[in-house]
């Protein structure tokens, strides 16, 4: 090791050059099991404080290698983030399958019960930038990559089964159109705004999907609490080299949840990380978050029947027509040890199939099969991205690709070609027929033509029955998004335009939409169908109907005042982890709350720093002045106010003065999801209640 400077001088700040900041003490230096500071090439660092100069007080010097790699290392530390789904955060796991799906496919991933894959996958918002915040109104990625013995493939999917265009040359317009206007920089992740708008309305084709996205799929609870789609129509394929139609579903174990608006926006601001922090928080803590895959699987009989066209990936196959088969289950166990090396790195491609997997002719689809390999270029700068950790497949590589920049392999061999006549290591590898991936055998005819086709004209009868498969409560919640995000835009003939298409949907909707606007009902505009079907609802299609009743995985926020019961607290504690829960104790300072019993209870968080908005349901325990005490904070005022306004499962023990310092003591009256709770039975009564929806019949409002 070099020697240190031996002669502290005094600074001009009465510092002496020796001095290395406030946590000195605290400061390890090498030796033991802590290792020892290198440059990136290996030379142990002697003093990392300060840079090599020439005098005390002189310039620095060029000869000061550790400071000039350090610097241009880290000048070089960003890669341009995604165009679109830059904001995300992923995790590692395991996918089991359930049976063999051999009669269907030949990929390995399904070959037989039990069998597990590892997979990564990561989620995203798509309009953000890579530091916007979790909880934009905004479709969700759902990328899946399965390292599969013969390969990877990669499920690039979303949280919404359908998608905005039918052809890729206009994704590059959908997305100019949603991201910040190029000539002021904002709105920052939102749709909420002129182009966005603008596009859309002029675009009927992306009527359905705006109806998805002013649903409240768009404001997940949790990625742990959505589902993920596939969008497009893929191809299984079976070793005999049968194929048939199929789309991927994914469905959360824990059930569908998502948020109210007021409570996205409000979320944003308190926790911008709301979504990862879940994601990380649950993985960290042992409670897995699972999803089943299931499949829909059809042949070109089903095809020619069905009443849209299958390679359209604006349509959707509902599934009380065909119904989803469950053929394993994604398990995500393991959170990255370094974000940028793995998700930020993370490479998704369509085009990743094993043999077993095929495309169908969706326009789009084909359109992304060219477009992922390109992006990776611009993003990860080399030709080598595959051999990144992240993106290495997990079983044997062997080609004849060869160099390029930042090549980690040193390829073995004397043949970088083929056919060669060399055998062993020299020779390389060797095709493998058709065991290997042969796409499926289909017979093209067509004139070449700039064409969409007729089968892809009817933009709104699903649009239609995505409407009529809402209940009443989620109507609210579509038609009050629609009024806020045209509310937006300035230019009034954009909303007129948006208006005049949801009245080819529903005309409930439209006039809904246009009393919110204050808005003349426009004219219908005009549909490029003669007969806009009315399709049966699709119970599946909503999330509230298909809610599922409990309270695993998502969070209660307990508010503790002085003086609280402190068996009554614990016996809150035992049932939330009973429910497979977690709960966070708030007090009016994190160092905690005195209970009645003396002892201190340690807080989780201060409750000007816990907006309610965080948790799933609410429960407050004061003391002897019935949180007199707590009600005197406004932060702890609002906490309760929200939680009420946001139709959450209220918990009120010893907490009277606090609800009314709240002005909630008359609201309450009667209310069946507000419960008292003062002994070990009321406790189990008010979690069961926190296991079933909110209470959306809360006379509030939307
Ligand atoms: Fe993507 N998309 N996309 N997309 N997409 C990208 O790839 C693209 C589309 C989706 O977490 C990019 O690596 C085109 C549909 C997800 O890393 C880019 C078209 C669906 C992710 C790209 C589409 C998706 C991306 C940006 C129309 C749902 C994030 C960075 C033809 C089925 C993956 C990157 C991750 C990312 C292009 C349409 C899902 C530029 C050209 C439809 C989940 O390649």
């Amino acid at each position: 090791m070099a020697t240190q400077k031996k002669t502290p001088k005094q600074s001009p700040t009465g510092q002496s050059a020796e001095v290395r900041g406030a946590g000195d003490e605290l400061h390890q230096r090498a030796g033991g099991d802590v290792p020892a500071l290198t440059t990136a090439q290996g030379a142990p660092i002697a003093d990392d404080q300060n840079s090599l100069r020439a005098g005390d007080r002189g310039p620095t010097l060029l000869e000061d290698f550790a400071l000039r790699e350090k610097i241009f290392h880290f000048d070089h530390e960003r890669i341009p983030e995604r165009i679109v789904h830059a904001r995300g955060y992923g995790a590692h796991g395991v996918f089991e399958c359930y049976e063999p799906l051999t009669d269907l496919t030949k990929a390995s991933v399904f070959a037989e019960a039990g069998k597990q894959t590892e997979v990564f996958v990561r989620f995203s918002t798509v309009a953000g930038n890579l530091g916007s915040f979790d909880l934009a109104r905004d479709v969700r990625g759902f990328a899946t990559k399965f390292y599969t013995d013969e390969g990877n493939w990669d499920l690039v999917g979303n949280n919404i089964p359908v998608f905005f265009i039918q052809d890729a040359v206009k994704f590059p317009d959908l997305v100019h159109s949603v991201k910040e206007e190029p000539d002021r920089g904002f709105p920052q992740a939102q749709s909420a705004h002129d182009t966005f708008w603008d596009f859309a309305s002029l675009m009927p084709e992306s009527t359905h999907m705006t109806l998805w996205q002013m649903s409240d799929r768009a404001i997940p609870r949790s990625f742990r609490m959505m589902q993920g789609f596939g969008v497009h129509t893929f191809r299984f394929v079976n070793a005999a080299g049968k194929s048939s139609f199929v789309k991927f579903h994914w469905t959360p174990v824990l059930g569908m949840q998502s948020v109210v608006w007021n409570e996205a926006v409000k979320i944003n601001g308190a926790d911008p990380d709301f979504h990862r922090r879940d994601l990380f928080e649950s993985i960290e803590a042992g409670s897995f978050p699972q999803w089943e895959l299931g499949v829909q699987v059809f042949d070109d009989a089903f095809a020619d029947s069905f009443e849209f066209d299958i390679l359209d990936p604006t349509k959707l196959i509902p599934e009380e027509l065909l119904p989803v088969r469950p053929v394993g289950l994604m398990t995500l166990n393991r959170t990255v040890t370094n974000v940028f090396a793995e998700i930020e790195q993370v490479a998704f491609m369509t085009q990743n199939v094993p043999p077993g997997i095929d495309f169908s002719n969706d326009p789009l689809l084909q359109g992304r099969n060219f477009s992922y390999l390109d992006t990776q270029l611009s993003r990860l700068g080399s030709t080598n991205f595959t051999q990144i950790p992240v993106n290495a497949p997990r079983c044997p590589v062997a080609h004849f690709q060869r160099d390029g920049h930042m090549q980690m392999s040193t390829q073995p061999g004397r043949a970088t070609y083929e056919p060669n006549s060399f055998t062993g290591v020299d020779g390389g590898p060797r095709e493998v027929g058709e065991s290997g991936h042969v796409p499926v055998e289909e017979e093209l005819t067509g004139a070449k033509r700039r064409i969409r086709s007729e089968s892809f004209a009817d933009h709104y009868s699903q649009a239609r029955q995505f409407w009529i498969s809402q209940t009443p409560v989620e109507q609210d919640h579509i038609v009050a998004a629609y009024v806020f995000e045209l509310g937006k835009c300035q230019i009034e003939a954009i909303r007129a335009r948006m208006v005049a298409n949801l009245r080819n949907v529903d005309e409930q909707l439209a006039t809904r939409v246009a009393e919110g606007l204050a808005l003349d009902l426009p004219d219908a505009s005009p549909a490029k169908v003669a007969t806009i079907m009315d399709i049966e609802a699709s119970p599946a299609l909503s999330l509230l109907g298909r809610a599922k009743e409990t309270f695993e995985g998502r969070k209660l926020g307990l508010v503790v005042g002085d003086g609280a019961d402190a068996a009554l607290v614990k016996a809150v504690q035992k049932a939330v982890k009973d429910a497979k829960a977690s709960m966070e104790i708030i007090a009016v300072a994190v160092g905690g709350a005195t209970l009645a019993d003396g002892s201190k209870l340690p807080a989780d968080q201060a409750i000007a720093g816990a907006p309610s908005v965080l948790y799933d349901a609410v429960a407050v325990i004061g003391g002897e002045d019935g949180g007199a005490a707590l009600g005197k904070e406004p932060a702890a005022r609002n906490f309760l106010n929200d939680a009420f306004h946001h139709y959450k499962v209220i918990g009120l023990g010893s907490a009277d003065a606090m609800v009314k310092a709240a002005g909630l003591d008359q609201k309450i009256e009667g209310d069946d999801a507000v419960l008292q709770l003062d002994k070990a039975a009321s406790v189990q009564a008010f979690l069961q209640r926190c296991a079933k929806p909110r209470k959306w019949d809360r006379p509030i409002g939307v």
